[in-house]
Formats: structure tokens, sequence, C-alpha cells
């Protein structure tokens, strides 16, 4: 069936929660995906960093294939041998005691936000109902109606009240408005060490290091959300390696499974973890071994293959090599490994618009900003060939 074919059912059937590129992907490999006409592009989106791995990633694909074929879903009432694996390799992966699997990166925020109340109220002897979370504005960490509540997006919000009470917003990197929101309530504070969907924003150096010792100070949780900061993307495991801090939670979710399905888990301490007794929490998928195979095969991809590296050596030539593209509409380039934003005094979406034609895919975020995001394996030599397409754009839209 045909593009215009394929968007017209689309539109009748499905609801309207989206306004995507106008291209049907029908397959994909690696860096490149290829539409229902056949037509191939670069993937430099590649699903907010969940196929950090690349599309299909061969090994990923017969992991998976194997799994399916022997247990897909046992639920947590019985065990399964591919969740202890899982347990074991991610946590000597990333040097927490503990982990908690679960399925889409806003469950395992709402997971962070569960240990870090039961924490507040059980350890650090807040009263009931009184702990409070310290949040950032122009945060995303996901769609739940008590994830919306404390976003500062007003369209995320819109309809979709009443809200979640015991959350506060301070401004993104300022440390002073942390120090000056903690209250002996304080159960954490919860942050993105780079924030994707506010426009790949890197927070002033030391801010994490700051925020890291307040949090400290006040006995309240420092907890960073690496849904798409993490494995690999900016050069480091996490994000938060960049000022050397040890947060007392990460959440992980997106590449966790290269794309394959979806796996997420929140990783603290024990005496976090420990808050959680059985029945207090769970979920019907996290867990299963279908996703425990198939994300043990993606976390081992990422190292085997040394995607984190290529991400640490590549960004910073790439970054330096756009920065270099000559255009009055360019305000800024800026990002941490291949995790890049091309901040424009205009709108960017027609930047995308074009791109697209020129066979590259990536996605506008807060209007003015183009946000570039390959799968990690991409090459040296695929970014000349999207460089060059990017400056051919703006030579394009500038003219
Ligand atoms: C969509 C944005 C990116 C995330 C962080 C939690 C989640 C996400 C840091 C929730 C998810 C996605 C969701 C996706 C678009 C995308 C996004 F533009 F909306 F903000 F990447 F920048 N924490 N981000 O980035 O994870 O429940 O979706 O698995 O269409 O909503 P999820």
């Amino acid at each position: 069936m045909k593009t215009q074919k394929l968007i017209a059912i689309e539109d009748q059937y499905g609801a309207h929660n989206y306004h995507p590129l106008d291209l049907v992907i029908a397959r994909a490999e690696g860096v490149w995906v290829e539409d229902v006409e056949g037509n191939r592009y670069m993937d430099f989106l590649a699903a907010y960093s969940a196929v950090n791995q690349g599309h299909c990633h061969p090994r990923i694909l017969k992991a998976l294939k194997k799994q399916a074929a022997k247990v897909t879903l046992t639920s947590r009432a019985f065990r399964n041998d591919q969740l202890p694996l899982f347990c074991q390799e991610l946590c000597e992966l990333t040097g927490f005691p503990k982990v908690l699997p679960m399925n889409s990166g806003a469950e395992a925020v709402e997971t962070a936000l569960k240990a870090a109340r039961k924490w507040g109220e059980k350890v650090k002897g807040i009263a009931r109902d009184q702990a409070e979370i310290i949040v950032c504005a122009d945060n995303f960490h996901g769609r739940t109606t008590t994830i919306v509540g404390f976003s500062t997006e007003e369209q995320y919000k819109d309809g979709f009240g009443p809200f979640t009470p015991g959350f506060k917003v301070i401004p993104y990197g300022d440390a002073a408005a942390l120090e000056a929101a903690m209250t002996p309530n304080t159960a954490a504070f919860i942050v993105e060490p780079i924030q994707g969907e506010a426009g790949i924003k890197v927070p002033a150096e030391g801010f994490l290091k700051q925020a890291a010792g307040i949090c400290k100070r006040h006995r309240a949780l420092f907890i960073c959300d690496e849904i798409q900061s993490g494995l690999g993307r900016t050069g480091k495991l996490f994000a938060y390696q960049w000022e050397g801090v040890q947060p007392d939670g990460v959440i992980v979710g997106k590449a966790l499974s290269g794309g394959f399905y979806p796996v997420s888990a929140f990783l603290s301490s024990e005496e976090v973890m420990a808050v959680f007794h059985p029945g207090d929490h769970g979920s019907t998928f996290g867990g299963n071994p279908l996703g425990m195979a198939v994300a043990r095969e993606a976390l081992r991809v990422l190292v085997e293959e040394k995607l984190t590296e290529n991400s640490a050596k590549l960004g910073p030539w790439f970054i330096e090599e756009l920065q270099k593209i000559k255009s009055p509409s360019i305000v800024q380039v800026r990002g941490r490994g291949l995790w890049v934003g091309i901040v424009l005094d205009r709108k960017a979406r027609p930047y995308c618009e074009e791109l697209m034609k020129e066979g590259m895919l990536c996605k506008e975020t807060h209007e003015t900003v183009i946000r570039l995001a390959p799968p990690l394996v991409i090459t040296k030599k695929e970014l000349r060939m999207a460089l060059r397409r990017i400056e051919k754009v703006f030579k394009r839209l500038d003219g």
C-alpha cells in the first residue's frame, strides 16, 4: 500500500495525538530506514534514542526470536530464567546494587516517584502524605497524569487535571533555587542531566555536582532521568558521569532494549529499593522473559560494539563541523556526544521537512531547535554524508 493511502487510513481510525512527518516507514537497518515507496533515509532521531544500537540489530533480533520461541511472559507471580541475569548484568554494568524493571519510561519514572515518596516517609521520617519532590522547569519525564501534572508545558497538562500534589518546580540548572526549595519534607530532586525535549539543554558546568551536594546535605534523594540521555548517547554510559556524581537513583528506558520492545528500569541503592515489599508495586509485563532477553543482548551490543565510545569520539567532531555551517538562521549548535541541537532564530519544522526531502530524518523540538540524535552505530562517513545534506538545506532555505 502506498504512502497517501496509509496516511488516510491512519487519519481516519487513529487518534490524532501526533503530527508526524509524512513518510511511512516499512523497514529499517542500522542508521537507515526505508519508506513504503522504497525511498531511503538516514534516521537522525533514532526513535528519541531508543535505537542507539541501530535499527533491527541482528544480534538483538536473534535474541528476541530465540526467546520468543521459548517463553515470553510468566507474570511476576512466577519466576523466569531471564530476569535474574538481566538484574545482575544491568547492576554490574551501571554500578547500582538494585534494579526494578518496568516497561515504558513513564512507568519507570512513576516507580522512582513512588520509591522517593515511600523512602521519604519510611526512612527519612516525613509525615504521611507530606513528601515533596523537586523537579525542573521544561522537564520531560513522560505522560501519566502525575507526570504531566509537574510539567511546565501548558499543552501537556491542558484538560488533564486535577493533578497530583507534592511537586515543586525550580529553573533548570539553578543550584540556588534548588537550595531554596529544599525543606525537611523534600524526598527527592528528579532531573534530566541534559534536557532533551527542552532542546538538548546542557546545564551550566557544576550544576549536577552542586545539586548532588545540596541533596546530600538536606538528606533528599538525587535521582537522574537517563531515559533519553543514558546508555551511551552523550559519550558516557550516563550523562551524570560528565560531572563525576553518584545519584541515589537512575531511571533508564528506551535504548535498554535497542528499540525492539519496551523495557525500562529504576536503579537505586539498597536503602531506597528496600522500601518496596511484595504487593507494593509492579506490572504484568515488567521483568518478562522476552523483554529481559532482549535487554540483555541490547546491553551486550552497547558494550561490545563500543557504542558509547563511538558517541564520545564522533560527537565533538560532528558538532564542530556543524558549527562551521554559515547560516544567518543558526543561533547556536550545542550538545554532547552524538546528541545535538541546532538552535535557530525561526521555526525548525520547515528545515526538518526539507531535510526529509534530502533523505534525512530529524524532528524539531520547542519550535526552533533541530535535534540530531543518530543511532550510535553511525560511521564518520555517514556523518559526512549527513553534513552535506544539512549544508544543502541551509543554503536552500537561507537563499
Ligand atoms: C512521545 C519528547 C523526547 C524522556 C525522558 C521519560 C520519558 C521520555 C527524559 C518517557 C520520553 C519521548 C516520548 C515521546 C517523545 C519523546 C520526547 F519530545 F516528548 F520529549 F525524547 F524528547 N523521560 N521521551 O525523554 O518515556 O514513557 O515515552 O517510554 O511521543 O511522547 P516513555
